[in-house]
This record gives C-alpha cells, sequence and structure tokens, in this order.
C-alpha cells in the first residue's frame, strides 16, 4: 500500500449560523497539511508549541500503530480526562449570572457595613440559582427548593447570602443534614430516583421529622415549582447580626424580592416541561439577560431587637421558623440587578464557592444550629471540590478588593507574596500586613454561658403552628394544588405505613387539608393525628406575603406568548400581538406546522420558533392560535397541535384566538370556551388580550 498519501481526510461540515465564520481550510490532509490561517489564533498545545495537525494522531504509516511520543495528543486527552471536577453533592445543577448591587437606603444606624453606609455605593454580585437534589445534569422544574446564593464582591471582601427561595428549612441542627439529604437523593442500592421527593425514603424520613413538616408545606405549594428563576423570592433563612459603628447589635432577616412579581407553573406543567426543555429555567435567565431585559431584586431586611425575639411565640434561632412581614416589616434598603451572562460555565458558574462564613465587618452570625453547622460545611465543600486551599485564586471568588495576607503555596497558587517577609510579627522594613484593631472583623461579643449538652432549645419542639399559618395564608386555588402535591407524591411511596405516618401529621395543621389528602388518597378513614410535642399555636393572623398568587406582577412584561400559526393567517393580527406583547416587554414566540414557518394571506412568509412539537403550550404563560379553515384542518391531524389547544385551556392560561381557531379547541375535547379565552382581530383587542394576560392565569377555569 502506498504510504505517500493519507487513506482518509475527515471533513469538517461547514454549516454557517451568525457565530461562524466561513472556514476555507481543508484540515487533516496529514504531512500535506498546510493550515490556512484566517481570522484564527494559531492552535497550540497548553505549552504553547505550534500543532500542525489536530485530526489525526502520529501513526507509522496510515495504518497505525499510533506513536506514544505524540506529546500533543497525549497533552490533549489527558487534559480532556480531567475536565471535571465533583459536582456539588447538593445544589448540583443550578446556572449562575454576574450583576452589581446598588444601595438604594443607608443604614449606618443598623450596620457598620461598608456598602450600605451611603445610598448609591455599588459593587460587582455574583448570583447562582440552583435546585438542592438533583445531579447536575437533572431537570430544571423538578419539585425542590431552589438555591439562590449571592456573592457581594464588597470593598471590604465577599459577602455572600447563600440562601433559599423557601424562608426556612427542613431542618433545625445541622447534624441532621447528611440524613436529609440522603433520604431525598436517590437510594443507594438502585441510584433512583433522580431529583424527585415523590419517594419512599424521603417521606420515610420526613414523617420520622415533625419539625419538616412547615418547610414541606412550602416544597408541595407552588414554591417547588417556579415559573423561572426570575420569578421568585430569595431568603437568608437564618436570623443574622447587624452590628453598627458603636457595637449595638440587631437581629436581621435578609429578602430578596423580584420586581418582576412571583410566579409558579402548575405540576402538569413542570412534568411535561421537563420532557419539553429541561434547561427551562437556565435558558430563561440566558435569554432575559441576552435580550437586555435584566432580572432585578430589590433586597429587604427585617430588622428587630432582644425585647421582639424574647416575646415572639417561636426561637429566632429556629430555621423552621419564620417571621411574619407583618410582624417585623422588610425594610427596603438595595436592588440587586443582573446584567451579564458568564464567559464561561465552568470558569464562573461550576467553581464559584460560596461560603456561608463570608461575611463583612458590620454583619455577624447568631446561634443558629443549622448556620454554625453550614459555616463549617462551606469551606470543607470547596476543598474537595475545588482541589485545594487556593480557591480564592480563581477569578470568580477572588476579592476585587485588596487583601493581604500571609497564606503561602499549595496547588495552584497563583499569587505569591514577594519579598522574605512570610510571617509576622517580623522586623522587615517590606515587612507586609498587620491587623488592624480599628477597623478589622471583630465578632459581636455576645456573652454566653451554659451546659456543655447535645440539646435543643425547648421552643423548638413546636413543628406544627407556622405550617398552619402558611397554610390558612394561601389562596384556595394554591391550597388545591398543595394539597394535590401532597397526595402526588405520597401516591408515589410504596409503602402504606410511610403514607399513613406523614398523613398523620396534617391533622394538626388543617383539618380540612388532612382530609382531602387522606381522600385522595384512598384511604377509608383519617389516620389518628400524631400527638404534637408542644400545643399548637392558634390564631396566627394569615400573611399575605406567604402566597404567591397575591405578589403577582402587574404587567406581561418578562413574560413569554406563545403563538400558533397556519398558512394563510391575517398577518395584520399577528402584528398586532406582536406590537401589544412588544409595548408591554414582553416576548413571543412562533410556533407552526414546520419549523420554515407559514406564509401570511398577503403572501408574506413568517419564520417559526419552533415546529408545533418543539414548542408545546407549557413553554409560554399565554397562548394565540391563529388559523385558517385549511390550517385547522391540517393542525387537527397533529397530535401536538391538539395538545396545544387542551393543554393551555387545561392550565388555565389566557388564549387569543383568531379565524377559525376555535375549531382545534374543539377538536381537543375543549367544547366550552370561556371568557380567559378572546378574540383578536386589531391593535385594540390585542392589547386588551396582552393586559389580561398580566394576571397570568384565567383562576376561574379551575372552580
Ligand atoms: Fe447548603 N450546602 N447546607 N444550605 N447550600 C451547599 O456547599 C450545607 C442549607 C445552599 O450555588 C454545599 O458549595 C449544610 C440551608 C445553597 O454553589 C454544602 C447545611 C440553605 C447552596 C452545603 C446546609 C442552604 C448550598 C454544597 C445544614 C438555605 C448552593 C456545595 C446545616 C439557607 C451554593 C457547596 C451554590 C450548598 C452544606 C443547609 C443553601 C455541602 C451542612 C439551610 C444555595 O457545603
Amino acid at each position: 500500500m502506498s504510504e505517500k498519501k493519507p487513506q482518509f481526510s475527515p471533513s469538517i461540515e461547514t454549516q454557517k449560523s451568525n457565530d461562524m465564520v466561513e472556514r476555507p481550510e481543508t484540515p487533516g490532509q496529514g504531512g500535506e497539511t498546510h493550515q490556512h490561517v484566517i481570522d484564527h489564533q494559531r492552535m497550540t498545545t497548553s505549552q504553547g508549541i505550534p500543532v500542525s495537525d489536530n485530526q489525526n494522531s502520529l501513526k507509522v504509516g496510515p495504518r497505525g500503530p499510533a506513536l506514544l511520543e505524540d506529546f500533543h495528543f497525549r497533552e490533549k486527552i489527558f487534559h480532556f480526562d480531567h475536565e471535571r471536577i465533583p459536582e456539588r453533592v447538593v445544589h448540583a445543577r443550578g446556572y449562575g449570572a454576574r450583576g452589581y448591587f446598588e444601595t438604594t437606603d443607608a443604614i449606618p444606624e443598623l450596620t457598620s457595613a461598608h456598602l450600605l453606609q451611603e445610598k448609591g455605593r455599588k459593587v460587582p454580585a455574583f448570583v447562582r440559582f440552583s435546585t438542592v437534589a438533583g445531579n447536575k445534569g437533572s431537570m430544571d422544574l423538578a419539585r425542590d427548593a431552589r438555591g439562590f446564593a449571592v456573592k457581594l464582591y464588597t470593598e471590604e471582601g465577599n459577602w455572600d447570602i447563600v440562601g433559599n427561595n423557601i424562608p426556612v428549612f427542613f431542618i433545625q441542627d445541622a447534624m441532621k443534614f447528611p440524613d436529609l439529604v440522603h433520604s431525598v437523593k436517590e437510594a443507594p442500592d438502585r441510584a433512583f430516583p433522580q431529583a424527585q421527593s415523590a419517594h419512599d425514603n424521603f417521606w420515610d424520613f420526613i414523617s420520622l421529622m415533625p419539625e419538616a413538616m412547615h418547610m414541606v408545606m412550602w416544597t408541595m405549594s407552588d414554591r417547588g415549582i417556579p415559573r423561572s428563576f426570575r420569578f421568585m423570592e430569595g431568603f437568608g433563612v437564618h436570623t443574622f447580626r447587624f452590628v453598627n459603628a458603636d457595637g449595638k447589635s440587631s437581629f436581621v432577616k435578609f429578602h430578596w424580592k423580584p420586581k418582576q412579581g412571583l410566579q409558579s407553573v402548575l405540576w402538569d406543567e413542570a412534568v411535561k416541561i421537563n420532557g419539553a426543555d429541561p434547561d427551562f429555567h437556565r435558558r430563561d435567565l440566558w435569554g432575559a439577560i441576552q435580550s437586555g431585559d435584566y432580572p432585578e431584586w430589590e433586597l429587604g431586611v427585617q430588622v428587630f431587637d432582644d425585647e421582639f425575639a424574647d416575646k415572639f411565640d417561636f426561637d429566632v434561632l429556629d430555621a423552621t421558623k419564620l417571621i411574619p412581614e407583618e410582624d417585623v416589616p422588610v425594610r427596603i434598603i438595595g436592588r440587586l440587578v443582573l446584567d451579564s451572562v458568564v464567559d464561561n460555565f465552568f470558569a464562573e458558574t461550576e467553581q464559584v464557592a460560596f461560603c456561608t462564613q463570608n461575611i463583612v465587618p458590620g454583619i455577624d452570625f447568631t446561634n443558629d444550629p443549622l448556620l454554625q453547622g453550614r459555616n463549617f460545611s462551606y469551606l470543607d465543600t470547596q476543598i474537595k471540590r475545588l482541589g485545594g486551599p487556593n480557591f480564592t485564586h480563581i477569578p470568580v471568588n477572588a476579592p476585587r478588593c485588596p487583601f493581604a495576607h500571609f497564606q503561602q503555596d499549595g496547588h495552584m497558587a497563583m499569587h505569591n507574596p514577594t519579598g522574605r517577609a512570610n510571617y509576622e510579627p517580623n522586623s522587615w522594613k517590606d515587612g507586609g500586613p498587620r491587623a488592624d484593631a480599628e477597623t478589622g472583623f471583630k465578632s459581636y461579643p455576645e456573652e454566653i454561658s451554659g451546659e456543655k449538652r447535645k440539646v435543643r432549645a425547648e421552643l423548638f419542639a413546636d413543628h406544627y403552628s407556622q405550617a398552619r399559618q402558611f397554610y390558612k395564608s394561601q389562596t384556595k386555588v394554591e391550597q388545591g394544588h398543595l394539597a394535590d402535591a401532597l397526595i402526588f407524591e405520597l401516591s408515589k411511596v410504596e409503602t402504606l405505613a410511610i403514607r399513613e405516618r406523614v398523613v398523620a401529621h396534617l391533622p394538626n395543621i388543617d383539618p380540612d387539608l388532612a382530609q382531602m389528602v387522606s381522600d385522595g388518597l384512598g384511604f377509608e378513614k383519617l389516620p389518628k393525628a400524631h400527638t404534637p410535642r408542644r400545643d399548637v399555636v392558634d390564631g396566627l393572623a394569615t400573611s399575605d406575603a406567604l402566597s404567591i398568587l397575591k405578589n403577582g406582577p402587574d404587567s406581561f412584561k418578562g413574560r413569554k406568548l406563545g403563538v400558533l400559526v397556519t398558512d394563510g393567517i391575517d398577518g395584520k393580527v399577528l402584528k398586532a400581538l406582536k406590537d401589544a406583547v412588544k409595548a408591554v416587554g414582553g416576548m413571543i414566540e412562533i410556533v407552526a406546522p414546520t419549523i420554515g414557518g407559514i406564509k401570511t394571506s398577503d403572501g408574506k412568509k413568517v419564520p417559526a420558533d419552533q415546529k408545533v412539537d418543539g414548542g408545546p403550550s407549557v413553554l409560554y404563560d399565554a397562548v394565540a392560535v391563529l388559523a385558517t379553515k385549511e390550517g385547522v384542518k391540517k393542525l387537527k391531524g397533529m397530535h401536538a397541535a391538539k395538545c396545544f389547544a387542551a393543554d393551555a385551556f387545561a392550565h388555565a392560561k389566557f388564549i387569543a384566538l383568531d379565524g377559525e381557531a376555535a375549531a382545534l379547541f374543539n377538536a381537543a375535547g375543549v367544547t366550552e370556551l370561556d371568557d380567559g379565552v378572546v378574540q383578536v382581530s386589531d391593535q385594540d383587542s390585542a392589547a386588551k388580550f396582552i393586559d389580561k394576560c398580566k394576571s397570568l392565569r384565567f383562576w376561574d377555569r379551575m372552580g
């Protein structure tokens, strides 16, 4: 066989898109390759050695064997083999973005934190949202709490508020965290189920841990299935301290309030979104930021003193309890804006290392036993994941203010000190940094005494009162969702005794809820209620702040309309809808029988964003169907089109129709249309429809 020419040269398809440039060079011509370098840098190894061929390994002749001396090949494969770092043991699935925080109301009377001394002070921020239970590749719409972790690069160091979208937690003492997490994650023998709590292990654990009942009310409510990261609140959860310049301390709880309003999806939608677009939440955040619709949250603080803490019905150090906003109002002091996506997911989102112990002068911890355990845990996690003590050398974790210390060396040290002084005290002229008793971080000098014992404070034993308050604060629609969620989850539990043990907690929360769930599970009679360790505090005032539906948006801004269209429709109606959505800052996507799009009655081509089976109505906040008689005939033959209509209706969405579209709904089994379905024919009716959509759902349809 001739050795002169290689027998095989792989070709690279050159498909053009906006991101691509034409690459006329033909790679892979073995020894003959003459690599054209057109608008590209010359490829090198990581040692900087120029590469001549990136298609073929070094061989003896075209049919091998391969040679060990191919250092380029060896390095490339070696590096690839080491691309992964351990995923987070919890919150593995997450998505980050950059932005800034700005103080809008200075509070020097409460804290000496430099950032909060003056209105207008602004610092860079990095935020990572996440689910808790699922692995890194799991779907976004799992029923779960969401992580809401914020890193503020302040002038006095990094301040991390590592919170969730739910203001309370499942457990009271960090000692129980590994048990909680083991119970919710895949069972160790079978390695399923993934990213869900609807299984025996989780509910077994919960049924035996009544302290979790309050948080369970939250995760089973619509808070567990947010519409996107942009539409959820964030909470610091624990009680922290503010300390002012005079050393006076107050207690504080942190809240992030989305300017976009709160919004969640229905469970049936969540299940379908997970199939249609498992990246729904990350795609949403990416899309919003890329289109310039920057999501924004207000930072609110609930500040209270010892006197309030002493008279409050619950222990402020107990992370399974919240403080109702009606009791201690939330004062808005700043804004967080996310205005930039990351350059590289791994570099930033994967490597960002949040630590609850990252606080700055003016902020301090309390003795919340969950927080104290966390302060210990996060550093450990970072060392394990990032491989050594120098993770603050990674740009996303590095402070943006000057820093100086005598720590040195270790894996991957990037900035080592210069000069000979690497200890202190020393007498050298350039002797390095010194601690500053005046401005350095000082812990609040709280006086503490007590017996050294493994115990919990007595008030922690109230497990049901706030669960009841939460349930009672929901609208009827939300209460229905919560009951349905419990029924769904417990129906996935195979062991009857576990189902019964969970339901036996519910009468202590609300008898109607207990009965609904018991009936929904087909129990012949309601299991006998567990005896609470402490009497349930009845008559706690309901709190509107706890409901999502009472805190929705006041416009369709940031929401998405999906328009299913067919050939021959009136282009003016489509344009009217586009204009109306645009006018309020919403988004629109065209869904069509083929991705090639359609032609309107006046012959204009309208490209599609989605082929109908790739753009189900669950991906949209509201929908429109514009279809001719012929078009409806075609859609009727497409199962996905009928599902588009049937689901939109079943999910209580607002629906706009033009032409013969009603016939599609008929064919999909929706025989009676209601006030949530409107005809659009011009600018005016389109604008009215979009105005209606600001309530997001036509809940009357759900009875
Ligand atoms: Fe976490 N948690 N956690 N956690 N947590 C982690 O740290 C831990 C808890 C939260 O986007 C880990 O860097 C313990 C409560 C968020 O990177 C780990 C306890 C709340 C994130 C860890 C808790 C949270 C984490 C895993 C019980 C809400 C994601 C990866 C005492 C207030 C941060 C990592 C990100 C991540 C430990 C309880 C929120 C293992 C021991 C309560 C948002 O260190």
